[in-house]
């Protein structure tokens, strides 16, 4: 029998006497290591170094990421800088969109679909047609001398400190490695011990695919100074430098003309930085090399210690917000990528949790406020041109790299977001101006470094005017979940500017009288009235902008302003063509009942007019009971099983509907070796980030909503987590939230305010209880909503 089988026999055991599974608590985790570790709570752990990227672990300080490999002989840490993306600034938007517009129109209202798309195709779509890519720094690597067989080798990163580790014994020699990216010191660290003195040897050196030299300074330094590259006729714009310190204790350091070496050393501290000239979308004038140095200079004077320490706090501040506990067994002593292969087996509910907390940590580490939003992979990326080129998708990939944001207590996080928002509402006011000649701004269905608002990648995917509208729903659930009125303030220009763009360019389409966009189309979806997706007034437009204006019209008036504009963002909203059930009972997806014609691809992986769904509340199970049935029977059509991030909506779309074992088995997929690679990162395939987030939010959601004025305990709680306990979800108007469940059924939940909001309805199935609260107070409710005081 092989080892993996004895392992399973022993847990089918643990199983069958302890059934349904051995519920502890989530006990209180120890920094960079120790017990909670080893029992791999909140490590993703592997008995082998990566020999793929897509199993090397990531660290990142949302500016700076790192892939570690852990190879024993060969440490390989691929690097990412968060503004090394290629190009410089540019203006993609066309001159000659606005005369070709009205002819558009008329075009697609005669339903000359095709002629419309090669129409728009010549004279609307951005110069470049493509944007510029996020792009990779290259890699540090550190030769160690060739060691006869390591024994006891281990690579972990654990999501409670940051920490990504590998340990392994040569010769009764035990070695470790620590790395981790700190958002304190904006250094990534790499920590090398021994447990005997003098013997920490190796050479540093690194490399790239970018144009750049690698040389070395004073004696303990390696530098990379580059440029980034060109892609689409955009040429370079950005200087950037890594700069690697190695302090080694004891033994002898000595520098070649491109690597440092170690010999005999005690332990070793080596202090990564890099940086790129990109200060904003229009300005490159930033000097790289000052930045990196005294970042470095600044790192240098603290001991190992001491940086560890300022990680951690950070890390966790953050990080142990919110506990999961769904339930453990033995299946949790497995090292993840067997968990993973092993998943659909149904016994492994911790499992379920660690992704959970690993879409938050992945949050943490690609998004804090100062850097840039996470991208299509985060920030983690190991190419100068990665899919998609790693840009901000925002027909759906960005928006929902946010969704898990708010109720999972990382609204920080958001920061980047409305920060590229606010960026946008300049470049996109352009674009609005020179195509559409509109006020507000305007941007497609993707957007890059540069903040480029021109509809790219031609007709069928790119004429979708949407992308800013959707954002600033987004930035609005800041709002809901924080109560910030200072932070509404500030977002309010770029929901009012988004709003004036449509009140602007929205048209009458001939057969209602109903305001529509035009052109526009249902995210990468064709219909069946020729080649294209070109139409008017797709479901989800008119689903985004019933939220846009509906948001707008509520924050001029928190605000006390705007009270003309805000009658007239009403009036345009009465006259949006409505949500339409279509012959089949489906929600419709587009004006006409195109649904289910022949040819149409019925698994399509977008689901777009479901957004009224979710992430939106329009449709919901109790208000609206025709529109949800409508919705479900569109989600039966389209199947459950799709790309990452279209099988991570699908399962948040099931949580919505209430329907929790549904939700589950999606999940389910989501977490197998199809969707999820060894090191946990989502996969389209390839890897996006997105459905990692979009997992995590589902899970939320299966555990609380609040999306209806009510904070709804466990409204979609699968059969198969019939015990666990969550502490620290976030509910709408600012509220703490812990729940305890037991045999499938809520046995007591709390609820602690957290802003000015002093009530609320808390609802668990069929009942429901009001709460006032006094500020910061916190009260616990019974399995029946029994209010049982502080
Ligand atoms: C949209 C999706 C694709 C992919 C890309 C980055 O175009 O339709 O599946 O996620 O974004």
């Amino acid at each position: 029998m092989k080892h993996k089988d004895c392992v399973w026999l022993f847990a089918g055991l643990v199983l069958s006497l302890t059934c349904p599974a051995v519920y502890t608590s989530t006990g209180a985790p120890v920094p960079g290591g120790g017990a909670q570790v080893a029992e791999g709570r909140l490590s993703l752990w592997y008995r082998a170094p990566a020999k793929k990227w897509t199993e090397a672990l990531p660290v990142g300080n949302g500016r700076l990421g790192a892939m570690v490999f852990g190879g024993p002989e060969r440490e390989q840490l691929q690097l990412n800088e968060d503004t090394l993306w290629a190009g410089g600034p540019y203006t993609p938007d066309n001159t000659n969109a606005l005369a070709a517009l009205p002819e558009v129109r008329r075009l697609v209202f005669e339903g000359k679909y095709d002629e419309a798309a090669r129409l728009i195709d010549r004279s609307m779509m951005a110069r470049p047609l493509g944007q510029m890519p996020y792009q990779t720094v290259g890699d540090l690597i550190l030769d160690f001398p060739a060691a006869a067989s390591p024994v006891d080798y281990r690579r972990e990163l654990n999501l409670d400190t940051g920490i990504a580790s590998v340990a392994h014994t040569v010769n009764g020699v035990t070695f470790r490695r620590e790395v981790f990216a700190s958002p304190v010191d904006q250094v990534i660290v790499v920590r090398l011990t021994a447990d005997k003195p003098g013997q920490v040897t190796f050479v540093a050196g690194m490399k790239t695919p970018q144009r750049a030299a690698i040389t070395t300074e004073d004696a303990d330094t390696l530098v990379m100074r580059g440029v980034n590259g060109s892609a689409d006729g955009i040429k370079a714009a950005l200087k950037f430098e890594a700069r690697v310190r190695v302090q080694a204790q004891g033994g002898k350091t000595t520098a070649g003309t491109n690597t440092i070496s170690v010999s005999g050393a005690d332990s070793a501290t080596l202090l990564i930085a890099a940086a790129t000239s990109y200060k904003s979308f229009q300005d490159v004038s930033g000097d790289p090399e000052a930045i990196v140095k005294k970042q470095v200079a600044a790192a240098s004077k603290k001991p190992y210690a001491r940086l560890l320490e300022a990680h951690v706090a950070e890390h966790q501040r953050l990080f142990r917000r919110v506990e999961l506990d769904l339930g453990e067994t033995a299946s949790m002593k497995l090292p993840t990528d067997e968990r993973i292969a092993h998943f659909a087996e149904g016994n492994d509910p911790q499992l379920a949790a660690l992704y959970f907390q690993f879409g938050r940590y992945l949050l943490i580490s690609s998004s804090r406020p100062g850097s840039q939003p996470a991208n299509l992979q985060g920030i983690w990326n190991d190419s100068v041109s990665p899919p998609w080129g790693g840009k901000y998708t925002i027909n759906i990939n960005t928006e929902m790299n946010y969704w898990p944001a708010e109720t999972c207590a990382l609204g920080e996080c958001v920061e980047p977001l409305a920060a590229m928002v606010m960026d946008l509402t300049q470049t996109g006011a352009r674009t609005a101006k020179t195509m559409y000649n509109a006020r507000g701004w305007v941007v497609h269905h993707n957007t890059d470094l540069w903040r480029a608002a021109a509809p790219i990648d031609g007709s069928f995917y790119g004429i979708w005017p949407l992308g800013g509208a959707w954002l600033c729903q987004n930035l609005w659930e800041h709002y809901l979940f924080s109560g910030d009125q200072r932070y509404l303030r500030r977002i309010y220009p770029a929901m009012k500017g988004a709003t004036e763009f449509f009140l602007d360019t929205l048209v009458e389409e001939p057969t209602h009288h109903w305001l529509v966009t035009c052109p526009s189309l249902s995210p990468e979806n064709g219909h069946p009235e020729g080649h294209t997706s070109v139409c008017a007034g797709p479901a989800m437009d008119m689903e985004i902008l019933r939220d846009l204006f509906a948001n707008c019209i509520q924050a001029a008036q928190t605000l006390g302003v705007d009270e003309a504009l805000a009658a007239q963002i009403a009036a345009a909203r009465q006259r949006l063509a409505p949500p339409q059930v279509g012959a089949a009972g489906q929600l419709q997806e587009w004006l006409k009942d195109w649904d289910m014609e022949p040819g149409l691809d019925l698994h399509h992986r977008h689901v777009s007019h479901l957004y009224a769904l979710y992430p939106s509340a329009q449709i919901d199970v109790r208000r609206t009971p025709e529109l949800a049935a409508a919705a479900r029977k569109s989600l039966e059509v389209r199947g459950d099983k799709a790309t990452g991030w279209a099988t991570a909506w699908r399962l948040n779309l099931w949580t919505r509907l209430h329907d929790g074992d549904h939700a589950y088995r999606i999940f389910d997929f989501l977490l197998s070796p199809e969707r999820t690679y060894p090191n946990m990162f989502d996969a389209h395939p390839p890897f996006q980030i997105d459905g990692n987030f979009g997992g995590s939010a589902g899970i939320a959601e299966m555990l609380l909503q609040s999306q209806n004025g009510e904070i709804e305990l466990l409204p979609a709680l699968p059969r198969i987590w019939p015990a666990g306990s969550i502490k620290g979800l976030r509910a709408r108007g600012g509220f703490a939230v812990d729940i305890q469940w037991q045999n499938g059924k809520l046995s007591s939940a709390s609820i602690r305010r957290t802003t000015d909001t002093e009530t609320c309805t808390v609802r668990y199935e069929q009942k429901t209880i009001a709460l006032r609260l006094k500020a910061g107070q916190a009260k616990r409710l019974t399995g029946e909503l029994e209010d049982v005081g502080n």
